[in-house]
């Protein structure tokens, strides 16, 4: 494989560990947990694995550990940093015990399930240190709940006498982690499972897991891309780029890659909902800063555009809710073949309510709604095009303005979608180091015959030698939530807090950065080698959210 020369430089960094990994580790139990909602459900769902402690890792005396095999599967969507997990699982086992292995799953669950699998020695992994990407063994978004599934797994792992699985997923990957967990315990099959939070949407996170991986580097990315649009439409002074971010329901990006670039509008669809706003709203409040900066003759701007917006414009979560109960396993509407039969059908299936909104969209965007769900039975924000959507309703606000001669400045507007440029690049620091040390935690936590545990390392925003890593129970994590038209235990989503200071700075900020004069900062690429102040800060949301 040909390398660039950072490629090679990246191969023989040698990520940061806290210091209880540096060396043995001894385990400190805490108290029993509890489910963060509906206790009574979770408890009665996961008799085996519910009200486990937490579990800190601190240094300790050498141990033997006995020889265990280990599989991995990297699941859902890619995020900078899944490789390292890997390379910090195979290097924690090894120390463990040389003689253990590691398996690693074909294109994700689906692995475990056909039975897809391949060694990772140390020549393989040795590839892929420091690398972005999940093609060391490819990903997929099967979704692993169905018991003949889980003993299929048992039976291939049993036949490489696997005795533990982790899984690299975001909330829905590592709910079903659990859920297995739970399955091999309740079976007494001896098969652990540890689950490793991942996702660049940052919405899997809460006390004990302060951010998933791939969120640094996945916003740093973005946020250059943002510097690097705003520069231009400073110099050429005639774009509005409206910029629509992944991160699915949640604005966790949206809002970092504010922080980051000081755009001169950012939706945040948490605060969109709490205030009840329609699209209306959101067009006027777009307007009326384009109006503002036209005024002034700085006819050119940048709108960032949470990808999971629509879902919660209130009106329009009420329409969604109900495409996604009426869309799960419908095979009436699935064998139709053309998109009006499918219009009409959907017309004749809602409420008034929501006929009435779903008929007075763009019928590109209301096909868009009714497309395929994910296997989670999540509606797939990403094909939403709601910025070509707002360029469209903004632009004829405008043109009336126009035309009522109460706005004199010019709109063009260009449309961006930033998702997939982000999700695969080379780790940051911190997402190398971070990831590094989870993949490595898990080593111990199996080593430790631990199952149902999510591997975690905290106070993220101190240097790496002072983080601390150690195991939360996954049933920790979960509530009941209706999916595919059923109530089902999974991980609560963090969303954007509006209360929590990321927002709240922004909040305070956001004014200012409406203006005329813009105050837009250029953050640059990612350094991965010079100052620490340069190359390894996390992100913003981070250090606001520890008060730094
Ligand atoms: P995960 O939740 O699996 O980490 O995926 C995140 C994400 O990148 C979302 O931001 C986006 O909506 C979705 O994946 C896109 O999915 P796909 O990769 O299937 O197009």
């Amino acid at each position: 494989m040909t390398k660039s020369p950072l490629q090679i430089a990246r191969a023989h960094y040698q990520p940061k560990l806290p210091v209880a990994l540096q060396n043995y580790v001894s385990i400190t139990e805490g108290k029993a947990t509890e489910s963060v909602a509906d206790q009574d459900d979770i408890k009665k769902l996961f008799p085996n694995t519910y009200g486990m402690p937490l579990l800190t890792f601190e240094p300790g005396e050498k141990k033997n550990y006995p020889v265990v095999n280990v599989g991995v599967i990297l699941s859902g969507g890619q995020a900078p940093g899944g490789h390292n997990v890997i390379s910090g699982l195979f290097d924690g086992l090894k120390k463990l015990n040389p003689k253990n292995k590691l398996y690693g799953f074909l294109e994700g669950p689906i692995g475990l399930v056909e039975h897809k699998h391949t060694e990772l020695t140390e020549k393989v992994v040795a590839d892929y240190r420091n690398t972005g990407g999940f093609d060391i063994i490819g990903s997929g978004r099967t979704k692993l709940e169905e018991e003949w599934q889980f003993d299929k797994g048992a039976e291939i792992c049993k036949k490489l006498g696997i005795q533990a699985i982790v899984i690299i997923g975001g909330d829905d990957s590592n709910t079903n982690a659990c859920v297995l967990a739970e399955y091999y315990k309740q079976k007494e099959i001896e098969i652990q499972v540890i689950g490793c939070p991942k996702t660049i949407d940052g919405d899997l996170k809460n006390e004990m897991i302060e951010t998933s991986f791939g969120f640094d580097t996945a916003c740093k990315v973005y946020s250059e891309l943002i510097g690097n649009i705003q520069r231009d439409a400073s110099s050429a002074k005639k774009y509005w780029h409206f910029i629509r971010l992944m991160g699915r329901s949640a604005s966790h990006i949206a809002l970092e890659c504010a922080l980051q670039s000081q755009p001169n509008v950012c939706l945040i669809s948490e605060e969109v909902e709490a205030n009840n706003q329609t699209l209306d709203d959101i067009v006027n409040n777009i307007v009326k800063v384009i109006v503002n900066r036209g005024n002034a003759g700085l006819n050119f701007g940048t709108v960032l555009i949470p990808e999971g917006l629509i879902e919660f414009i209130p009106a329009m979560k009420k329409l969604i809710a109900e495409l996604n109960d009426m869309l799960a396993d419908n095979d009436d509407f699935n064998a139709m073949n053309t998109d009006d039969e499918r219009r009409e059908y959907v017309k004749g299936m809602l409420t008034p309510e929501s006929c009435n909104i779903y008929r007075s969209l763009p019928k590109g965007i209301a096909k868009q709604l009714t497309l395929d769900r994910d296997p989670h039975g999540n509606i797939q924000v990403s094909l939403i095009e709601t910025e070509k959507l707002l360029i469209e309703m903004v632009g004829k606000r405008l043109a009336q303005m126009k035309a009522e001669g109460k706005y004199k400045g010019k709109f063009s507007a260009i449309n961006h979608f930033f998702g997939y440029e982000g999700r695969c690049a080379i780790p940051s620091n911190f997402d190398a180091d971070y990831t590094y040390s989870l993949g490595y935690t898990a080593s111990i936590l199996i080593s430790e015959g631990k199952t149902g545990y999510m591997s975690s390392v905290r106070k993220l925003t101190e240097p790496a030698a002072e983080w601390i890593a150690g195991g939360v129970p996954i049933t920790m994590m979960m509530n009941m939530e209706r999916r595919s038209g059923k109530m089902k235990p999974v991980i609560q989503k963090a969303l954007v807090r509006l209360d929590g200071e990321p927002f709240k700075f922004f909040a305070k900020y956001r004014e200012k950065w409406e203006d005329a004069q813009p105050d837009y900062i250029y953050p640059g690429p990612i350094q991965y080698f010079g100052p620490t102040e340069v190359c390894d800060q996390p992100t913003r949301t981070l250090l606001l959210e520890k008060n730094k």
